[in-house]
């Protein structure tokens, strides 16, 4: 016997949380992550706070992108945003097309990383993001740079993000918003990548 279909109604209104839910199950994992609302003790004692994000687009208009897709991360539950990095334009290194605006956002959450990942997901799918080649143009990029300290390699998530060591577009942003994160050796193996910090164009 299978179960009852919900209606379709209530698969529309799901919020990003509970359809992460239900793909990936981790709520038998997580049973306090089932109130979708204010922050519970056990979300509070689960809250990982250095958790950083990195966002990239270079089609449609990537400002405005951007500024939509950090308030949606702001919005998912039981995680807050703690600090943004200015924009920054910057050449596409191993893409193409025009170039793209970058930035990095430190938050706090209680999401596990592979909860979360699936939430970054729904809001580049919500930016009409789409997947034609790898490193293709895109409107949106979230990707999970570091999750606290923790180290994951599992086939859909790998983190620290292998490749960040490798691009200024992830270092020259997360050095501005976390300077103990990046060594001036790491930012110099990158100093021949363009990158420009945007004045005056706001993230958030
Ligand atoms: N995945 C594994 N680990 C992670 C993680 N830590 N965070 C998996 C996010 N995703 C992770 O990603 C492909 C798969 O990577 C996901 O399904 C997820 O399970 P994707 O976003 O669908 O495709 P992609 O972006 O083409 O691949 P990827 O690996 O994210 O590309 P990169 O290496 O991040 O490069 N140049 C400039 N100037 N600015 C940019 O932002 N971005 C890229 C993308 C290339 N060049 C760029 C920029
Ligand atoms: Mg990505």
């Amino acid at each position: 016997k299978h179960p009852p279909i919900p209606p379709r109604s209530a698969a529309v209104a799901a919020s990003p949380m509970q359809r992460a839910r239900r793909r990936t199950g981790l709520v038998a994992q997580h049973p306090a992550l089932t109130l979708d609302t204010g922050m519970t003790d056990f979300a509070r004692r689960v809250l990982v706070e250095d958790v950083f994000v990195a966002l990239g687009a270079n089609l449609g208009d990537a400002a405005q992108t951007l500024r939509q897709a950090v308030a949606a991360v702001g919005r998912l539950p039981h995680t807050r945003v703690r600090k943004a990095s200015s924009l920054y334009r910057t050449a596409p290194v191993d893409s193409s097309g025009p170039d793209y605006l970058n930035a990095v956002l430190q938050i706090e959450t209680a999401l596990p990383a592979p909860v979360l990942l699936q939430a970054l997901q729904e809001i580049e799918t919500a930016a009409g993001r789409e997947r034609p080649y790898r490193n293709a143009p895109r409107t949106l990029d979230l990707d999970i740079l570091l999750y606290g300290s923790g180290q994951i390699d599992s086939p859909h998530l790998q983190v620290p993000h292998p490749r960040m060591a490798q691009r200024a577009f992830v270092l020259e942003p997360l050095a501005e918003i976390a300077p103990e994160r990046v060594s001036p050796a790491q930012r110099e193996a990158v100093a021949d990548q363009r990158i420009e910090r945007l004045v005056g164009v706001l993230l958030s």
